[in-house]
Order: structure tokens, then sequence, then C-alpha cells
């Protein structure tokens, strides 16, 4: 047996694989990396974690959260009415007070907040129609400052449309020499249809020239003649870059024709679009407008999900104008992903799962570095769970969260003890 002394050792965790199934295991931690995966490993280490048979899983991804807005609800005011419009106007008035210091203070208590409970890739949107670029300039800053423990990404995001006011087109542009990772837009808020349209083209065009990658917020509202999604997948399939481009909310997708829709699926599946569904948000967000029946005003998740196409779930928002909750669990947002979208077959629910952690990591691109697999960095949770349902069903605290190889939080399950006639 050899003497070799690691980092850490794990013992008995259920190490999860992206199929569902799982391997009960020894994990070895050396130098921030996964150093030996085994049935069982001889050696000891300087910290030394019994699991139980608890899940060990790759990392909670947050595959679309905005960090610029987050932790600022009630500021000035609250949103009465719930709509994502409300939700513009309010925001508008409260970034007009942005300064670094808020925006980087407010990010990173939400990233702390976040990666005590397993997330430790963050996408982050930046609001970009703004005409000093504060939030831009503080998110990257953040994403500077907090590398060594969480990964973040940004995302040149237009909130008031690309076009929406003369200056705006050039601020997107800055944003992405002053170095965001992706492109993003809002066709379904131009002021016209054709200014949507141009604004996709727009979009890829500075994806190509810079070489980003793309996330849109694509057709968030209830219109079922919304149909940007069409345009974003034709671009995505005649430049190639399909895999390097996703298309959040889609939450027309849900309102359009079932003759339309089946046709759009068809050319979707042509493409290697990611999609990112936000349940929390889009629950309450859309809708609003219905009497009843009223609809859910998500996207078509289960369907995209069973065409094979890669499928991503965010939180969106933390306690801002557009919704006044939000912990940053993502198992909160699987939970509701599994009720508002109807999964709740065994592989569905699984599913879910994945699509806060695997599926994630893909609309990310960061593939690379995410997985547990020997040689790869060092970054996993432990979860008080022995599969995917109990962890999503009880969302389950993360009692260890380690990151690049370092033990950066650990959470103490809750303990209840039943009281009445104990004494007998
Ligand atoms: N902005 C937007 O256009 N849509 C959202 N869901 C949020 C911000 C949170
Ligand atoms: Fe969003």
């Amino acid at each position: 047996m050899s003497s070799q002394m690691y980092d850490t050792i794990l013992r008995r965790g259920k190490l999860l694989h992206p199929s569902g199934s799982s391997a009960t295991v020894d994990i070895a931690i050396e130098d921030g990396k996964i150093a030996a995966i085994a049935p069982s490993l001889g050696q000891s280490a300087r910290l030394e974690l019994e699991l139980q048979g608890q899940i060990v899983s790759p990392p909670f991804v947050e595959s679309h959260v905005h960090l610029d807005s987050a932790l600022t609800v009630g500021e000035p005011r609250w949103n009465q009415s719930g709509t994502l419009f409300e939700g513009i106007e309010i925001w508008r008035d409260r970034k007009r007070d942005l300064t670094l210091e808020d925006v980087k203070q407010r990010a990173i208590t939400t990233l702390k907040q976040q990666a005590m409970q397993g997330v430790l890739f963050v996408r982050t949107h930046a609001d970009v129609s703004e005409k000093n670029l504060i939030a831009l300039k503080g998110l990257l800053e953040v994403r500077d400052h907090v590398k060594d423990w969480i990964t973040v990404q940004v995302v040149a995001f237009p909130q008031d449309g690309v076009y929406g006011s003369p200056g705006n087109a050039a601020l997107l542009e800055e944003a992405l020499v002053l170095g965001a990772d992706a492109v993003g837009g809002i066709p379904h808020y131009e002021l016209t249809r054709e200014d949507g349209v141009r604004s996709v083209h727009q979009i890829f065009d500075l994806a190509q020239q810079y070489n980003r990658l793309i996330d849109i917020h694509c057709d968030e509202i209830d219109d079922d003649q919304s149909r940007f999604l069409e345009v974003v997948a034709a671009c995505a399939f005649r430049t190639g870059m399909g895999a390097r481009v996703t298309a959040s909310h889609t939450t027309a997708l849900g309102s359009y024709n079932n003759a339309y829709a089946l046709k759009l699926m068809g050319f979707l599946q042509r493409t290697s679009l990611n999609f990112i569904a936000n349940p929390l948000i889009n629950i309450t967000l859309q809708g609003r407008t219905d009497t009843y029946p009223k609809r859910r005003g998500v996207t078509r998740v289960k369907e995209l999900w069973q065409q094979g196409q890669n499928v991503s779930l965010g939180h969106d928002c933390i306690q801002d104008p557009w919704y006044s909750l939000g912990t940053g669990n993502m198992l909160d947002v699987a939970n509701m992903a599994v009720h508002v979208c109807q999964m709740t077959g065994t592989a569905e629910i699984d599913a879910c799962y994945s699509m806060v952690t695997w599926n994630g990591a893909k609309t990310l691109h960061i593939e690379h570095q995410y997985g547990i697999e020997e040689g790869k960095p060092a970054n996993l949770i432990v979860l008080n769970a022995d599969s995917q349902y109990e962890a999503i069903r009880r969302r389950a605290s993360v009692r260890y969260v380690i990151s690049q190889g370092k033990l950066l939080a650990c959470t103490e399950p809750a303990v209840s003890q039943w009281k009445l006639g104990s004494g007998e």
C-alpha cells in the first residue's frame, strides 16, 4: 500500500454520472486536482471526509442570472404589477444611481450566497444600455476578483434594446472591447419587429467579429406572434455557430400554436442551439395579461429535452425588480421546473438535475474544466441526499463545497427532533 499523503480524501461518496448512474467511491484531491478515484483508497489525507453514501456531484451551474440588479428589491420601489415591463422601468430608475462599488458589493455578496449552496459556475448578464457601462465594468472586475473560487462569465445585455436609444449599439460593441464573454440581446423589446430582426443579425456579426459566445433574451413574452427564435435559429444554422449560441427564456414558444411550433421544433433540431429556461421567474412574470385559463409562460422544456436539445435552467433573479424572492439555491430552480414543466417522470426528474449541472456546463462551454474525473480541477459538492430525486424533493443542503481543491463552505443539515411523548 502506498504511503502517499493526499490533501483531501472523500470516502464512500456516491459519485453521479451524467447518464444518471452512480458508483460508491473514494475520491482523492491533490494540488487542486482530482488525483484518484477508486472503490477504496488505502492512502490517507490531511483532510478526510466520510460521506456514508451521500451524493458527490459536480457543482451547480447557474447559467442565467442578473447579478447587476441582484439585491435591489424595493429600490426605488416594489414591482406591483409583477410584469417584466414594470421591472424594466424600475430598473431604469435604479440604474441611474449605480456605482462600481454598489455593483461589486451586491454581486460578490450574491456569489458567496450561491457558492455556499454549491454553485461554482455562473453566467451573469450585465446591462449595457446605460451610458457609463458601470454594471458591465463592475461585473468584469468581479469576474477577476472571485476567480480563485468561482468562475463567472459576463454577457453584454442591452436591456433597453440595441436600437432602443441612439447610443446603445455602440455601447454593446464597447462592452465586447472591454472583455464581455458573450453578446446578448432582447429582440422582442426592440421598437419594431424589423429592429428585432436587425438586432439578431447585429449580435451574430459582433459575435463573429470578436469571437464571443451568444446568449439572447429571446421572446420573453406571452405574445404568440413574437417569433425571433426562428431568426436566431436561422442565423445559428447559417453561421454554423449553433453550439455557441443560447436562446434564453423563449417563453413565447409555450404560447405558439402547435402547427407553427411543430415546424419550428424541427428547425431547432437542425441547430445545436442551447436553451435556458427560468421557471421561478417566468411562472411569476408571464400570464399577467391572462384571465383564466392562465398560461404558465414557460418554454417547452420537456419537448426540447425529448428531442435532444441542450436545456439548462437559471435562477434569473435574486431579489430584484423582477423577482422579490430567490436565494441562489439551484435545487429551488430544479424543483420548480419539475412542477411547471411537468417533468415528474423518474428520468424527467433526473433530467432537471442535469439541467442545473452538466447541461449548464455545456451551455457555458466549460466542459474541459467541469466534471469529476482524474486530472480535472477538483470542483465538486456533497449533498445531504442519496439520489437526484431526493436532492430535488427535499432541496437537500450542500454539506461540502470544494472549489479548485479547497474546502470553500460547509453546511450542517438542519436536525428536527420529535418531542411529544419523548419522556416515556
Ligand atoms: N430583464 C429581462 O429582460 N428579463 C428578465 N427576466 C430579467 C431582466 C430578470
Ligand atoms: Fe434574464
